[in-house]
Parts: structure tokens; sequence; C-alpha cells
């Protein structure tokens, strides 16, 4: 306490305190069932995700050539040491919660965090619990969960924890949330956020609008998925893919495996991620086990589990939802392809006066934080059996530079487009990024 707080200021500052807390009271037991999307009684929430925050280990490409990369405390095909959240939905009816098997994902972070997905309007409920890092027990580090750029009416549900809720280790927490706003979003752990954030407690949150199920036709084409509720079809879509970019410092990474302090004025990326994944390992499928090598042996990549491949077949419409929560500006060019920005951190490209705001290009700008809706009619197919190339990478050279590792790229991957008749692809895509029904 300052000395200069006399003692009337401080007991007029503890009254301020207590009628604050009791206007929280109030305002949740009067307001609870107009503003929070569930009931609240506790038993009955099924949340739709359920995550766990922990730590990891990731495999990124290369032979290494630092003394922070590849970290000797990896497992075999593992290269680098992460914080994140493991997907733990599977568990999400649990009772008690944290069960046996939601405790056996401890040190299974996933890299990137659950991708999930919302209706415009659904009562959204996402279920934390928080295991603690098994490599830094020293460290007693609580953990939440934050979606960047969300208008969020109920502060408690915010996930910055110096004025919501943090959830410690071994307790759970359901955020409960009504989106009312379609687009992309991203969404992180908020607890020391520069470090938590940068250790891959990172993933995206996509919102589908309400208009979503109804037919719009656009340059003579029906859809009846969109980015956005348009009215007139100008985001309709056929495929939709995300793309989400973050980093790795592999300094900071080895420095909280072996309890030393990175000093984050020195960041600099060496690793430049798409879902989790750095060049060629971005473009293997969902879920593959077995990657690129890192350091002389197949990487593992069962806890980096997206592809970054986008299919398509040639005249249909893709949507890619790129997300930026790394800490530098990405420019990401599709090589022979003009795509169209319709939105913008959640946010349809629409003037005042609902003029268009949209506009093409063949490089996305996505900033620290920010989203971009990019919409790309696949062009026609050359013929055969195969599927035509488009690279789609960061143009800011140090973004594929890759840790300086030969032939290894950062944040690229490969459009795929196939003739209108193939059947090597699922007529309609089967869910977002999911191509586990390719071979
Ligand atoms: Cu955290």
């Amino acid at each position: 306490m300052s000395k200069r707080l006399s003692r009337r200021g401080f007991l007029k500052l503890g009254l301020g305190a207590a009628a604050g807390a009791a206007g929280a009271q109030l305002f949740l037991s009067s307001r609870a069932g107009h503003l929070s999307p569930v009931a609240q009684a506790a038993t009955t929430i099924t949340p739709k995700y359920y995550l766990a925050g922990t730590d990891g280990w990731a495999s990124f490409p290369g032979t290494g050539n630092t003394h922070f990369y590849p970290d000797p405390w990896a497992p075999t095909g593992k290269t680098s040491y992460m914080f994140g959240f493991a997907n733990v939905s599977a568990y999400k009816t649990a009772d008690p919660p944290v069960s046996a098997d939601v405790l056996g994902f401890k040190q299974k972070a996933q890299s990137c965090a659950p991708m999930m997905y919302f209706d415009e309007n659904e009562s959204a409920v996402v279920r934390l619990t928080n295991l603690g890092l098994a490599v830094r027990p020293d460290l007693v580090d609580s953990h939440t969960v934050h979606w960047h750029g969300f208008q969020n009416v109920i502060p408690m549900f915010d996930g910055e924890p110096s004025t919501s809720i943090a959830v410690p280790i071994g307790r759970v927490f359901d955020y409960s949330y009504k989106p009312y706003e379609p687009g992309t979003y991203m969404y992180h752990c908020h607890f020391e956020d520069t470090e938590h954030v940068h250790m891959g407690m990172v993933g995206p949150v996509v919102v589908r609008p309400a208009q979503n199920g109804t037919a719009h036709t656009h340059g003579g084409k029906t859809f009846t998925k969109f980015a956005y509720n348009d009215g007139d079809g100008s985001t309709g879509y056929n495929r939709e893919y995300v793309i989400f970019l973050s980093e790795v410092w592999n300094e900071s990474h080895w420095d909280d495996a072996h309890i030393q302090l990175p000093d984050w004025t020195d960041y600099k990326a060496d690793f430049y991620l798409i879902n989790g994944r750095v060049y060629p390992d971005t473009l293997l499928p969902n879920g593959a086990a077995v990657g690129a090598p890192t350091n002389g042996v197949p990487g593992d990549l069962r806890d980096q589990p997206y592809s970054a491949v986008v299919h398509c077949k040639e005249g249909e419409r893709v949507l890619l939802r790129l997300i930026n929560l790394g800490f530098t500006k990405a420019s990401m060019t599709l090589a022979g392809i003009r795509m169209r920005v319709v939105g913008l951190d959640a946010t349809q490209l629409r003037g005042k006066t609902d003029a268009d705001g949209s506009y093409e290009t063949s490089t996305a700008q996505v900033g620290p934080g920010e989203s971009v809706d990019a919409i790309f009619e696949a062009p026609a197919h050359s013929g055969g059996a195969g599927y035509d190339t488009y690279l789609l990478y960061n143009r800011n050279i140090q973004g594929i530079s890759n840790n300086g590792g030969a032939g290894l790229g950062g944040q690229m991957t490969e459009v795929r487009v196939y003739s209108a008749s193939s059947n090597a692809i699922p007529a309609v895509q089967v869910g977002p990024n999911d191509l586990s029904s390719l071979a």
C-alpha cells in the first residue's frame, strides 16, 4: 500500500471493491439467464470441445545446426519443447471431467491447438482443464482460453487472466459463448501470454454464418456455404481450409525445457509453421505419424495432426481462412492464381453504404493477430489423372528459410487442383481440412 494512500482512502477502496463484488454477484444471478447461452445447472453442461493445457514435443525437419535445436531431451522423432492444448473432446462427458484418460494427455499437447468450429448464435461451450507441465513441474502456471478479436459480452469468459478466470492445475472451467458475428478467429492462452502463445497455446476458431444452408447464386454458380451473411452469395464457397500461421524461436523453446529464461527482445523465429507443421511436413495428410527426417530419424507428427494441403477441383471456389498468431507479419502468396480478399478480422469487406470492399491480389498480408478470408476460383485442369500444383507460401524470405536447412521451406504448402470429373478427392468436402478419406 502506498504511504500516500490515507486510511480513509484505503477504506473507500475496500468498500468500492466490496460493492463491485456485490454488483458482480447481482449481475451474474439476475442476468445469467439473458446473457449466458447455457442454463447454469453445472451437471447438465456438455461442452462441444474439451481442451487440456499441458506441455509436449513437436517435430521440425532438419539435421540441426544450433545449440538450441534439436533439443537433446526430445523423444525420438521430436525436436522441440512446446506448451499447448491437447484435444480431449472424446472425454467431454467424463464424470469427473479429469478422468484417468484425460490425465494420460499430460505432455501430449498438439500443435496447432484443436480447430474449433461453431455456428452463429450457437450455445458454445468449451471446457478447459490444466494438466500441468511434465517437463517443468516447478512451473505452476494457470492456463486460459481467450478468443482473440471476439466480441464477448461476459468478461468472465474472456480468458484475460487479470480480469477474468484462469484455470490452475487440476481444475476445470467451462467457457460459455454466444457467437453473433461470423468469421475467422483465433484463440490462445492468455496466461503469461508472450511465453504461452509463442510456446504453442494457439489455434483457430471459425464461426459459420446463419446464411449457411440457404442457396445464393453468384457468378452463375449456386452456393450453400458462405464466409459471411453477404445476402448475395459473394462469399460463397465449395471448400474451405484453415491456414494457421505461427512461429518457433528455438532458443526460447530450449530455454523453457532447460529452466532458463529467454530474453524476448532477442526474438527471432527459426521455424515458420502452417497448422503446426513446417514444409515439407505441411504436405502430409491429416494425422500423418511420420514426417520428414528430424536429426536423421523420421519425424513423429502424431502431435501435429493437421495437413496444410488445399485440395480442390477446377472451377470450384475455395475459401482460405488465413490466420497469423506468430509475432511477425506474413505475406502469403498464391502463385499463379488470383485470390479475392472478402474479409478481414472476422469482418466482411463492405463499405458503409454496402459497397463492395473486397479486392483481388496474389499476396494476402496477414499481420500478427489478424485473420484474412480469401476466396479463389480453381483454374482449369491441364488434363490427365493427376493434379496441378500451385504453391502457397510466405514470400518474406525468412518465412521459408527454415532454420537454414537445405531444401526445407517454412510456411509453404500446395494448392492441388484436380479435374472436375476426378474422384481422387471427395465430391463434397467431408470436413474442414479433413482429408482423412484420401490415401
Ligand atoms: Cu497457458
